[in-house]
């Protein structure tokens, strides 16, 4: 078993969701805040079988697609930091950001 953790741009969440549901995977969604912009976004917690990983990251990438333009340019994170302050709707934000942990095992009581 899988544990996907995806922060995800909340503008994609009615549309994952449903994504997941169809398909039958299990979600709980958090609320949740970005570090960088301060603004909220939504953690999904997505238990999955190992078998069916694959095709769960293939929802969230076609749920969720990225507009980040890749360049990360010469600006150090304090200049970063306070242009995006100034105008957060200036920093390319990704889609969602996924981690995938390993799971010992899963009891529901
Ligand atoms: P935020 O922390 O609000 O970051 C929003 C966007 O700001 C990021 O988009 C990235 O493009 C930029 N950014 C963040 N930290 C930066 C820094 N130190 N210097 C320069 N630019 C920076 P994404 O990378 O797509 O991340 C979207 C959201 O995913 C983040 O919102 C955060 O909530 C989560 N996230 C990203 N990386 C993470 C990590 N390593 N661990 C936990 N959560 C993460």
């Amino acid at each position: 078993m899988k544990m996907i953790v995806a922060v995800v741009r909340d503008e994609f969440v009615p549309a994952l969701s449903d994504s997941l549901t169809r398909k039958g995977f299990g979600a709980t969604k958090l609320a949740s805040t970005g570090g960088f912009l301060r603004a909220g976004n939504t953690t999904f917690l997505i238990g999955v079988p190992a078998g069916q990983l694959d095709d769960a990251l293939g929802i969230i990438q076609a749920a969720c697609p990225s507009k980040k333009g890749g360049q990360k340019g010469t600006a150090t994170a304090e200049e970063l930091l306070s242009r995006a302050t100034t105008n957060p709707a200036g920093v390319d934000v990704g889609g969602a950001t996924v981690f995938v942990l390993g799971v010992e095992r899963m009891v529901k009581v």
